[in-house]
């Protein structure tokens, strides 16, 4: 399959929710206390978001009919709740630590989306269920040429229930996420935002 690696022209990405800055603030104030394990590799703060469809490498004119797409949609309110972290996978050692997100209008947003992204002809939906979720860290690998996950002895410990109130998705935003030395920077190409944003 074509990467950006092997053709520099195609673009890497995905559309996301973006959370209000009081549960950002919350989530980032939670990590520094708890996403401490020398293993793990925390998210920005600027970084954390709620991926709603991934849409992988892209061509540049296809880059533009999906920001439009983005851009003229009216979506509705995004109503959603963080939980306790979990780690994936499941049952062999943790590359990641997420904060499940789960939310009947986060899902129906998702679904719409697809919809209109397939009808468009810009993207294929994937085969898996949607688990909509924040990624707050990355495991580093062991090292020594193995790409297999380093041990995390200190797994985070549970959010504070300030955290865990709920929220509205404060808008939908198409990011490219570019690598750079340092974890992935993602840019935001299009917006459009949502009704209720950030009320509590
Ligand atoms: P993650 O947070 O679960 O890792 C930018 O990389 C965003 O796109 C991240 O939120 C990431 O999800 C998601 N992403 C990256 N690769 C993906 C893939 N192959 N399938 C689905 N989502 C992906």
């Amino acid at each position: 399959m074509a990467s950006q690696e092997a053709n520099p022209k195609l673009q890497r990405l995905f559309i996301a929710l973006d959370l209000p800055d009081a549960i950002r603030d919350g989530v980032t104030a939670w990590g520094e206390a708890e996403l401490i394990d020398p293993a793990l590799r925390p998210v920005r703060p600027e970084s954390l978001h709620l991926t709603l469809v991934f849409l992988g490498d892209r061509e540049a004119d296809k880059v533009e009919a999906i920001g439009d797409l983005v851009r003229g949609l009216s979506a509705p309110q995004a109503l959603m709740k963080l939980e306790d972290p979990v780690s994936l996978p499941r049952r062999r050692r943790a590359s990641l630590f997420a904060l499940p997100a789960p939310s009947p209008a986060t899902t129906d947003l998702h679904h719409g989306l697809v919809d209109r992204l397939e009808v468009a002809g810009l993207h294929e939906a994937e085969k898996r269920d949607f688990w909509p979720h924040v990624t707050v860290a990355r495991v580093n690998s062991e090292g020594g040429g193995s790409r297999r996950p380093a041990a995390v002895t200190r797994r985070p410990g549970d959010l504070p229930d300030g955290v865990k109130v709920p929220f509205y998705g404060v808008r939908m935003t198409l990011y490219r996420s570019e690598l750079q030395p340092g974890g992935s920077r993602y840019v935001p190409l299009a917006q459009v935002e949502l009704p209720g944003a950030g009320q509590q």
